[in-house]
């Protein structure tokens, strides 16, 4: 199997072939790509070293069985296609091909790809960790109505958030950001478009519904920018279509091997971001009533951004795709 891993260099790219490693991908060939910028640099996986290859046009006729793609959505836009031209399956992390409806967005324990088209697209890192905590109160009650908040890292904007809070904590103005990060939170993620949301808070509404499959539900959100550098909470506030009471909900998480239930308040158990980084789980906590609406509840997410909110999702799909054939 010929693999080709797009975009190798990013903070989400080197987190893929620590996955590449860790769920035991059976490549025989493995090609590393990055930009012109980043190629040339040397990068080790499962012993071996690889020096990262600039990705043309040509190089997507090379043969590849798959490719999994880190590397922004105007380089998927482009060369996704080609590689599918070329006979390759193609695992794409940006969010250019996510809403596409001839294109699978796919959450490994939730859907399965139809494969209808061999580009599948992995949904935004912060839908990923709400729908995975949504789905055993989806399958047990049924969810009428969703609405998330969320507290996102800096690690989902790449080394360039990053470096915003680490050099903000100096005085260094944004590169980044439209404001200061450091000792700040922005509620702008994305651009904002006519309506006043930005462009994550409708990812968050868009991809839920698809990932579900289920455009009935209510979905709104409010995208924040948090000064932590791994790991995004959300706060969802969901709407069950029957009656439950919370410790069936909180009962609903348990014994799912992907969700850690961390809710004891009375004992300060909860998740936060210094739990779940690193982690390939999602958790949840602070489950209870919400009094103001009739069969709604508050539930606490945490989940990390760069492994199951990216690189650990691609992975795995890859892996029930290899697995599968
Ligand atoms: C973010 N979800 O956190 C986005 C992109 N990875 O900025």
């Amino acid at each position: 199997m010929k693999l080709a891993i797009v975009g190798a260099t990013g903070v989400v790219g080197t987190k893929m072939l620590e996955m590449v490693e860790q769920y035991k991908i059976p490549y025989k060939e493995l090609v590393l790509f990055s930009s012109k910028r980043s190629s040339g640099k040397e990068l080790e996986v499962n012993g071996e070293t690889y020096t990262v290859q600039e990705l043309t046009e040509d190089r997507t006729k090379d043969g590849f069985d798959y490719v999994v793609m880190s590397a922004g959505g105007s380089t998927s836009e482009k060369f996704a296609p080609l590689f599918e031209e070329a006979g390759a399956i193609v695992i794409d992390n940006s969010s250019f091909w996510r809403m596409h409806e001839d294109i699978d967005l796919i959450v490994p324990e939730i859907n399965s790809p139809s494969l209808n088209r061999k580009i599948i697209a992995n949904p935004n890192c912060s839908t990923i960790q709400s729908v995975i905590a949504l789905q055993p109160l989806y399958d047990a009650f049924g969810v009428k109505r969703v609405h998330y908040a969320t507290y996102q890292s800096v690690s989902g904007s790449g080394s360039g958030g990053i470096r915003d809070l680490e050099e903000g904590a100096n005085g260094a103005e944004p590169t980044t950001y439209p404001k200061p990060i450091y000792n700040n939170v922005i509620p702008q993620i994305d651009v904002f478009l006519d309506d006043g949301y930005t462009k994550e808070e409708v990812k968050m509404i868009d991809e839920t519904k698809k990932i579900l499959g289920d455009d009935q539900i209510a979905v709104t959100a409010t995208c924040v920018r948090v000064p932590v550098i791994s790991s995004h909470s959300v706060q969802i506030n969901v709407t069950l279509d029957q009656e439950a009471t919370e410790e069936e909900v909180r009962d609903a998480f348990r014994n799912i091997p992907h969700i850690v239930l961390m809710d004891n308040p009375a004992e300060g158990v909860y998740p936060t971001p210094y739990e779940a980084t690193d982690e390939n789980e999602i958790y949840v906590g602070r489950i209870r009533k919400d009094p103001t609406l009739e069969n709604t509840f508050h539930v606490w997410c945490v989940g990390d951004n760069i492994l199951k909110g990216a690189a650990q999702n691609t992975v795995q799909i890859l892996k029930s795709l290899i697995d599968n054939k």
